[in-house]
């Protein structure tokens, strides 16, 4: 059907050529005035572009309203919220641009189109009007370049500071984990050497703070606490995006990036908010890392604080206990990750 429709408006376009070569012949053999044809000429290509400023900004605007509702709710994190008033205000700008140039291009075309009874004025340069249209830009794309680079830095300050809940995303091809600190709030060391089948994370079992560490497939949030992502990559470059939250940050192989934020929504309250009982937060993989990238991403949850300390209780050691691990033990819930890793 496509490929109908795109032979239909090629041979269409043929067509229409041929049959302006046709009328150009015809009026050249039966001797019309030449310059009379010019000027309807002009006449019709200036009233075109009249119709495609029209046309053109009435698509626009309808295909604005059309994928609108298609765009993030707004953000549900601190910085997020910053970051959307920067994006409101680069907009702004944007279009004000657009519509003032593309306006004034087209209308000119129609306005100043070839008229013999007048003269153009000739003139070689204009210093003010360079120097206009050379600072005015100048100021607002700095203004711009500023508040965003001051707001990246207040944004990225908080992961230097190193504080709030510690959380480790690692990330391989082609799924996330979660490993949160525990009650020390650090999470045990882990080396590329050490993984195995057991131990995916390659996490160091000798030391000290790996002990109260634990192991997620989900990643649930307190609202109102400020997180710390410690991100990493067992592979290849990957990218944890949470767009709800506006955060986004690479998982590099052999290197640890950092993100800290700070959700101010719980799943439930954006569910209110987005008028979606279904809506749920999620983690996307956001650079292509391979085959199955398009599937690589972790549910997110955000709760009140008093309910994620009760869903930390039920989450897996990274390292079960011996006793745990004896044959008399309960198995672990089937939806914990740590199943796998248990001894
Ligand atoms: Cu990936």
């Amino acid at each position: 059907m496509n490929i109908l429709l795109i032979l239909a408006v090629v041979f269409g376009t043929l067509v229409l050529v041929r049959l302006a070569n046709v009328a150009a012949l015809a009026s050249k053999l039966s001797g019309e005035n030449e310059e009379a044809e010019q000027e309807s000429a002009n006449r019709w290509n200036s009233i075109g572009m009249i119709a495609f400023l029209i046309i053109g900004l009435s698509v626009m605007v309808y295909i604005m309203n059309l994928y609108l509702p298609l765009t993030l709710p707004k953000a549900a994190s601190e910085h997020g919220e910053a970051i959307d008033g920067l994006m409101t205000i680069n907009w702004t700008v944007l279009f004000i641009t657009f519509f003032i140039t593309q306006i004034l291009l087209f209308f000119f075309a129609y306005k100043y189109r070839y008229n013999k009874n007048r003269r153009s004025f000739y003139f070689h340069d204009n210093n003010k009007l360079e120097a206009i249209w050379t600072i005015i830009p100048t100021i607002v794309l700095a203004a711009l370049i500023t508040t965003g680079m001051s707001e990246w830095n207040e944004i990225t300050k908080k992961s230097a500071s190193m504080k709030g809940i510690v959380i480790q995303i690692y990330a391989k091809q082609f799924d996330f984990t979660a490993r949160y600190a525990g009650k020390d709030n650090k999470l045990g060391s882990s080396f590329f050497r050490s993984i195995t089948d057991t131990n995916p994370l390659g996490i160091d079992s000798s030391d000290a703070a790996t002990a109260d560490d634990l192991i997620a497939k989900e990643l649930v949030l307190p609202k109102g606490a400020e997180v710390q992502l410690m991100i990493n990559s067992r592979d290849v470059i990957h990218s944890v995006y949470l767009p709800h939250f506006r955060v986004q940050m690479n998982a590099v192989p052999g290197m640890t990036t950092r993100f800290a934020f700070k959700p101010t929504k719980t799943t439930a309250e954006m569910q209110k908010e987005t008028g979606n009982p279904k809506f749920e937060f999620i983690m996307l993989c956001n650079k292509i890392c391979g085959v199955a990238h398009y599937n690589m991403k972790m549910p997110v949850r955000v709760v009140e604080p008093a309910e994620y300390e009760e869903w930390l209780k039920t989450q897996s050691a990274v390292f079960p206990k011996e006793e745990a691990a004896a044959p008399a033990a309960t198995p672990a819930p089937a939806d914990s990750a740590a199943t796998s890793m248990a001894k």
